[in-house]
């Protein structure tokens, strides 16, 4: 049997299809090689579509009728000047994981109708004045993990249809009072994980329908009573990881329309009663959640009202295990929602004060 299809193996018939098959690969492999070097160009009746990334190399010509490119994880420090020059029609740029320090004010001139621009990851620690004054199509701006330290409200003039700003992951302390004046149409403002400790407290005029704003990964550690109030349609409200030991009674008074509170991980032990007054039952379902785990909680009569709100709410609150209590020491590494139902007459248990 052996020697007979090692014979067989040897044979011409069964060389021809075994060298055209490794030659079949060797092809296939070639084209992926070189189709992997080259940006990936693809084209509907809206336009071209070019998409490049490493291995392949930033092109150098685009499609006149170019409305997606993404030049994405090159490095780059730097743009040509003229790299849109010749693509009028260009509606979403896609520059994210590039090592970009600046743009020219002139750089979106050509591109009137952009309506997406990506900048995640890169090293930008200004942006030119002027830089938006062509872009009054653009809704969508991402500068999620930059350098950006010290905004100007000017940086953004322009912008009338932006609905998302991301200025994430930046290294902002502080912002200036008319940052957002002229945003009207805005619906998510990303402002996390920066350094901010306090924010002007007129900071959200401007917006005329605030949907979603995140705050968390800040060093906030006081909300007053005005920041929020120009907001009332908020839905959903960012701000864990934080050091706040303060929150005003009125600070979410106008919210009506919430429906996710995150306010773990910061330095509560106390809240001044009517502050939930607004949010959740029996006013409304806030029904995607809250969550005020990662606060040393001291569990005494002053949290009278928060504890018949969290029994009210109890359905939708998150973390139940990880809200405790850090005082007194009669209450330490209770779980909260048990001592409210105790204190609200709900619990199995009732001890009093
Ligand atoms: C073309 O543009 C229209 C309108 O902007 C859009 O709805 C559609 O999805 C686009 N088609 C492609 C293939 O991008
Ligand atoms: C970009 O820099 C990162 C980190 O230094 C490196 O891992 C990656 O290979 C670089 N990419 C290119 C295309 O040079
Ligand atoms: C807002 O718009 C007004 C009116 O167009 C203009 O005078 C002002 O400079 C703008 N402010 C900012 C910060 O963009
Ligand atoms: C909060 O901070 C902790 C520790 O610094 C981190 O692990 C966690 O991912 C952060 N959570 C959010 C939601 O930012
Ligand atoms: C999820 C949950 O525990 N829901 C409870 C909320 O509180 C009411 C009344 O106290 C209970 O009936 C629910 O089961």
């Amino acid at each position: 049997m052996s020697s007979q299809s090692r014979e067989q193996s040897q044979s011409p018939e069964d060389l021809d299809p075994c060298l055209s098959r490794t030659l079949l690969l060797l092809l296939l492999l070639m084209a992926l090689t070189s189709s992997l070097k080259a940006c990936l160009v693809s084209s509907s009746a809206n336009g071209s579509s070019v998409s490049c990334h490493p291995p392949a190399k930033p092109p150098h010509h685009l499609p006149a009728n170019t409305v997606y490119l993404a030049v994405e994880f090159f490095n780059l420090t730097q743009l040509p000047a003229d790299t849109l020059q010749r693509t009028p029609n260009l509606q979403e740029l896609h520059l994210s994981s590039n090592r970009l320090e600046k743009l020219s004010a002139e750089f979106l001139l050509p591109v009137p109708g952009l309506k997406v621009l990506d900048l995640t990851r890169n090293a930008l620690a200004q942006l030119p004045p002027g830089l938006f004054q062509a872009s009054a199509a653009l809704h969508t701006l991402v500068l999620k993990e930059n350098c950006l330290a010290d905004l100007k409200a000017s940086w953004l003039k322009g912008l009338k249809a932006l609905t998302y700003l991301d200025l994430s992951g930046n290294h902002l302390r502080m912002l200036p009072a008319k940052l957002l004046v002229n945003l009207t149409a805005l619906q998510t403002l990303d402002l996390g994980d920066n350094q901010l400790e306090t924010l002007p407290s007129d900071l959200l005029r401007g917006p005329l329908c605030l949907e979603r704003l995140h705050l968390e990964g800040n060093r906030l550690r006081a909300l007053g009573e005005d920041l929020l109030a120009p907001q009332p349609g908020l839905h959903y409200l960012f701000l864990q990881n934080n050091s706040l030991s303060e929150v005003a009674a009125g600070a979410f008074r106008g919210l009506r329309e919430l429906d996710m509170l995150d306010l773990s991980n910061n330095l509560l032990s106390s809240v001044p009663a009517g502050l939930w007054a607004s949010l959740g039952q029996p006013a409304r379902a806030m029904k995607n959640g809250f969550d005020i785990s990662g606060n040393p909680w001291v569990c005494d009569q002053n949290l009278n009202d928060l504890y018949h709100w969290l029994v009210a709410n109890n359905d939708t609150m998150f973390s139940r295990k990880d809200t405790l209590c850090a005082g007194p020491d009669t209450r330490k590494g209770q779980m909260l929602l048990e001592v409210a139902r105790s204190q609200t007459g709900l619990g199995d248990t009732a001890p009093h004060f």
